[in-house]
């Protein structure tokens, strides 16, 4: 194995701790920065090995996303832009595992059964979040694709989005843009800009929007961003990092699990605002009304925005295109009743985690695909592009027709659909409203969520639970789906599930139902029978 000097030689620059188990997850590997170095830099490894096998150019980001500061992580993009494929998440596993001794036979393995010819060139993009330690972590990645004998380049601070987008842009040959910021900022810029110009009675004060960058990457990209925007859309950015703490009482997924705004947010009564995550791929909006009370507006009530905008457009263009919309079970039952039976939308659910809705939102002809925390994006079949950029060039085509599939168009170049991003979704969403000149209030009314609650419970073992049906039910312990029905119909419109979560070492609980009160009550029952009858420890709910 002459071939893995320099690899066993460098990995001994970044050792394993003996004996630490860590499994690439829902969204790559995520724990405490410090347990971290020696994945970093076998990620190195295998996204080199990736893009050989591929001919591709492969991303690597490192972040925790929503996770606190002193957590980090890392996950690898595929040629397209999109997660990961399967099989690759089980290599990533082993090579995370694999002892020092044992860490270039596990190499081998994998370039046997991939059959992977190592004379290929390797090209690995790589990027990073604000973290404290995610530049030393970068640092691995970048010895480990070195020691391979890979070609990097290091984006050094970027959203994840961007890191998508931009091995997107690389592997299409720039077709579908230019792999630098400056063409992420100008294409999509420039696509809101046009849009925007469809505005009725744009105000100022409708162009004014609060956001919360929860003191991450979201913030100073957004900053970078507002300059290419020419006052197209008026910024106030808060918790921009240059005092608060990462995460902390802010963002996208603090607004969501506790339903309220966020810390630092100089919010006034109607004002539209909306809060990004720690790597910027999730983005929710909110607004407090004139007694105080907070409406939040979520992964759910974006996917109806903007769905119903699209079919909207589709039928003003008179376009014959399949539109659905992918949602987890995490969707709220007002969404879904609406998209289906208002709507008439075809609605899928997946089980969560973005790769699930992704590749099920590739089904169709345009799928738009949220995660009910704000994680989504929409996906355009060729055909789809193809027909709607023939009819916007189409000098026979009526005007109305010919207008619907411009901003068909526009909205096109608008979305980022390598993956979720909190910017582009950001610009998307503001577009929307100013197009159909509706307010935030109008958007909220659309349909009203059903009060609901998510817990967390601790248990010895979280594989004990196993789910089938999208994750809407449980195979495993005996007992447990028994226990959650009989508790379901106690109550009024209610539904209720429990998943392990796969990025945290918890079960996750999800009650909703016609009041909030009773939304919590379920949600503290199931939560006591998940304690109960799936090995809970610590302090009983
Ligand atoms: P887990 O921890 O598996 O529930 C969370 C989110 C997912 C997804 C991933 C990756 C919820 C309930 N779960 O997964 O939707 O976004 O993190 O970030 O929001
Ligand atoms: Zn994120």
């Amino acid at each position: 194995m002459a071939q893995f000097q320099e690899v066993s030689q460098k990995s001994l620059l970044h050792p394993k701790p003996k004996g630490l188990m860590l499994q690439y997850g829902t969204a790559g590997f995520r724990t405490t920065a410090k347990d971290l170095d020696h994945v970093m830099f076998r990620m190195g490894l295998l996204a080199t090995l990736r893009s050989k096998k591929t001919k591709s150019t492969i991303g690597v980001m490192v972040t925790a996303s929503h996770n606190p500061e002193e957590d980090n992580g890392v996950k690898l993009i595929d040629p397209m832009g999109e997660m990961v494929t399967p099989a690759w998440e089980g290599y990533a596993t082993q090579l995370a595992n694999a002892e020092q001794e044992a860490l270039c036979t596990v190499l081998k393995d994998i370039i046997e059964k991939e059959d992977i010819n190592m004379s290929e060139t390797a090209s690995v993009f790589i990027g990073r979040d604000t973290r404290p330690s995610s530049e030393n972590l970068s640092q691995a990645v970048l010895d480990g694709i070195s020691s391979l004998g890979g070609n990097s380049k290091d984006y050094g601070l970027v959203t994840t989005p961007q890191l998508h987008y931009m091995v997107r842009c690389r592997n299409t040959n720039g077709s579908y843009g230019t792999d630098t910021l400056q063409g992420y900022y100008q294409k999509i810029s420039q696509a809101f800009i046009k849009l925007i110009k469809n505005a009725k009675n744009h105000t100022d004060d409708q162009k004014r929007l609060l956001v919360d960058g929860a003191n991450g990457i979201g913030a100073l990209k957004l900053r970078e961003l507002e300059i290419f925007l020419e006052s197209a859309l008026q910024v106030l950015l808060f918790n921009d990092g240059s005092n608060g703490k990462l995460n902390y009482m802010c963002g996208a997924d603090y607004v969501k699990v506790q339903q309220k705004s966020p810390k630092g947010m100089g919010m006034e009564a109607g004002q539209r605002c909306c809060s990004f995550d720690g790597d910027a791929d999730r983005i929710v909006y909110y607004y407090n009304d004139s007694v105080g009370c907070f409406h939040l507006l979520d992964g759910d009530k974006i996917a109806t925005l903007i769905s119903t905008y699209l079919k909207e457009l589709l039928t003003q263009a008179g376009l014959n295109l399949q539109i659905a919309v992918v949602q987890t079970a995490y969707a709220n039952g007002s969404s879904t009743l609406y998209l289906e039976d208002i709507m008439k939308v075809t609605v899928c659910c997946t089980k969560t985690g973005v790769k699930h809705l992704h590749h099920a939102a590739q089904n169709f002809d345009i799928g738009v695909y949220f995660e009910a925390n704000g994680h989504g994006t929409v996906l355009f079949s060729q055909k789809a592009e193809e027909q709607i950029r023939q009819l916007a060039k189409d000098t026979n085509a009526s005007d109305e027709k010919k207008h619907a599939a411009e901003l068909l168009e526009n909205t096109i170049n608008l979305i980022n659909q390598a993956t979720g991003d909190a910017i582009s979704d950001m610009l998307v969403i503001e577009a929307v409203l100013a197009v159909k000149g509706m307010t935030v209030q109008e958007w909220d009314s659309i349909y009203t969520d059903l009060p609901n609650r998510q817990l967390k419970v601790k248990v010895a073992d979280r594989r004990v639970i196993d789910t089938k049906d999208a994750e809407r039910r449980t195979v495993t312990p005996a007992g447990l789906q028994d226990a959650i029905d009989s508790l379901v119909k106690k109550y009024t419109k209610a539904r209720a599930f429990v998943r392990p979560s796969g990025t945290e070492d918890v079960v996750r609980v999800y009650a909703e139902a016609d009041t909030q009160e009773s939304a919590d009550g379920l949600a503290h029952e199931v939560s006591l029978a998940v304690y109960c009858l799936a090995g809970g420890v610590g302090e009983k709910p």
